[in-house]
Parts: structure tokens; C-alpha cells; sequence
């Protein structure tokens, strides 16, 4: 099931619009509980806000809010707290001028985030979770929808797959097609093949050089996640996270190369050069 049409070049988000005719980049900002000082809710919604605005300077182009609700192996954080988290960070954020996208799989922090600002609905479930569809549906946002074998706590067991690129772009055809039948027109929809969520390392390569055919059997926008993960730890022998800056940006643009049109990265200002690098032999040809 090919579909020719290329991926539209301007993505809806709420008030936004995105032109994706150059691929963009999200910036990582996770709302976590502050490790070093008890400063409590001000000092850790201030400690991301002061990220968010380093990663906006440095050239972001949407900010990524999490309350680490979604991270593989975690236990899932209450909804309560995870509002907590992110909707004071929202608030902050709102008045900035860049798309804010809240990283939930929760009704009631989509439905609240955006209430509070935010244009972009990131859901690892790929909007799976009972009432997911029907709260995004249920503002304008833009979302997207992500690929993960399993659930956090178990995905990274024992994935398995016959065609890893075949099975992931029919579950991701599937979830737009599902989106749509919810009312949530196609030109907000962006698709995401999730690496590291339920993949082995040849699993996430193979995913990496099939991402022209997702492309191309979806026909949305890709965004693509391989920043500091650990199939890169494993490909560089790099262990600590804060060391696979070079393998993050090397294999974001293969990800371009291939067709990606967002980048979710924790290093903008090196994934931004790797853009322009790309962007100067685009415009060459
Ligand atoms: C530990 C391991 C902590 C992995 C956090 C992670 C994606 C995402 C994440 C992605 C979309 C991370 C991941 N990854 N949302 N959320 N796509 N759309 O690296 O690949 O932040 S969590």
C-alpha cells in the first residue's frame, strides 16, 4: 500500500504553521524532578524553563516538553504529577513565539497542555491509550503519532519483527488512518518510527536506512528520535549519553538524507550546523 503523493510542506499546529520544506529541529526538554537541590516546584519548572530558552537560542524550532512519563523502562509517573511538571512550564513558554509539543499518552495532559499552549501533541503510544484520539481530535494540534513494539517496562525484552520497516510503516499508515476516521485532518499528522522503542541495534539500522520507504507508504512528514540513544552507545562503544554528541548528529543525517523532516535532538546547536551543511548541498544541486 505505496502512496506517491509527496509529504505536504506545511504541517497545522493550533495558531502554527510549519513549513517543513527544510528539516526542522525539536529540542528535548525534560521536566524532571531536580536531583541535586530539594528546590521544589518553582526551582525545577525554572531549571527547564532556562533550558528551553538555551535551546530556542541555540535554534530550535519546537520545544519537545516532557514529565518523563514515556521514557523506555520507566514506571509510569501519576497524572497529577506529571500536570505539574509540564503545565507550569507551558505557561512559561507560551508567550515565546516557538511551537511548544507536550510528550504525553495521557487525555488529560494533551487536553490541558494544549489549553495552556502548547501545538504539538508527541504521544509514544502512537494515541493507542484509551481517549487519546478523542482528546487530541478534540483540539487543534498538531500531533505525532510513534512507533514502539510493547509497553517502556517490556519493549526492549525480546523485539521481534519478520520486516521491521514493512511492519512499522503499516502500523504507522494504520495510526493515520485512524487518526483521520477520529477527525483529525491529514495535514496535522506527522509519523514517527520510534528507534529504541521495542528494537534490537539491527532492528533501529535497518529502521534508519528504510525511513525513505516510511516515508513514502505514510506519505506524512517523518520526525525522527535517535539523539544520545542507546543504539548509538552500542554502535560507538560510547556508555555515557553526554558522549554520543557526533553519533546523534552522523546518524541525524542519515535520517535527512532519507527523509526526515523533524529532528528530536537534546543538542540543537550541532544539529543545527549538520542542517546547514546539508541545506548548502541541497540548494547546490
Ligand atoms: C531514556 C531512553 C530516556 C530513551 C529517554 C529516552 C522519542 C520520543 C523519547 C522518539 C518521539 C529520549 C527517549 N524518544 N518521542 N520520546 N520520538 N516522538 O531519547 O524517538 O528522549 S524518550
Amino acid at each position: 500500500m505505496t502512496c506517491s503523493a509527496p509529504p505536504s510542506a506545511v504541517l497545522h499546529c493550533g495558531n502554527y504553521r510549519l513549513d517543513l520544506a527544510r528539516p526542522l529541529i525539536m529540542g528535548i526538554v525534560n521536566v524532571t524532578p531536580d536531583s541535586f537541590s530539594d528546590g521544589g516546584l518553582h526551582a525545577r519548572t525554572d531549571t527547564a524553563v532556562a533550558h528551553a530558552r538555551a535551546l530556542l537560542a541555540a535554534g530550535a524550532d519546537i520545544l519537545d516538553i516532557g514529565g518523563e512519563s514515556t521514557r523506555p523502562g520507566a514506571e509510569p509517573v501519576p497524572l497529577s504529577e506529571e500536570l505539574d511538571r509540564v503545565i507550569p512550564v507551558i505557561e512559561a513558554l507560551a508567550g515565546e513565539g516557538v511551537l511548544l509539543s507536550i510528550d504525553t499518552y495521557k487525555p488529560e495532559v494533551m487536553r490541558a497542555a494544549v489549553a495552556a499552549g502548547a501545538g504539538m501533541i508527541n504521544d509514544v503510544f502512537g494515541l493507542r491509550q484509551p481517549g487519546a484520539l478523542e482528546a487530541a481530535a478534540g483540539t487543534d494540534a498538531a500531533v505525532c503519532v510513534m512507533h514502539m513494539q510493547g509497553t517502556p517496562q517490556t519493549m526492549q525484552a525480546a523485539p521481534v519483527y519478520t520486516d521491521v520497516v514493512a511492519e512499522v510503516a503499516a502500523f504507522l499508515s494504520e495510526r493515520v488512518a485512524a487518526c483521520q476516521a477520529a477527525g483529525i485532518a491529514r495535514d496535522r499528522i506527522v509519523v514517527d518510527p520510534g528507534f529504541g522503542f521495542g528494537k534490537t541495534t539491527a532492528h533501529n539500522i535497518a529502521l534508519l536506512r528504510g525511513l525513505g520507504e516510511i516515508v513514502r507508504r505514510t506519505g506524512r512528514p517523518l520526525l525522527a528520535g535517535l539523539s544520545r540513544k542507546s543504539v548509538l552507545g552500542r554502535i560507538t562503544t560510547r556508555e555515557k549519553a553526554t558522549d554520543r554528541v557526533a553519533a546523534s548528529v552522523a546518524s541525524g543525517l542519515v535520517a535527512v538524507q532519507n527523509g526526515a523532516r523533524i529532528l528530536r535532538v537534546h543538542d540543537v546547536d550541532a544539529t543545527l550546523d549538520m542542517v546547514r551543511v546539508w541545506q548548502a548541498l541541497e540548494e547546490a544541486a
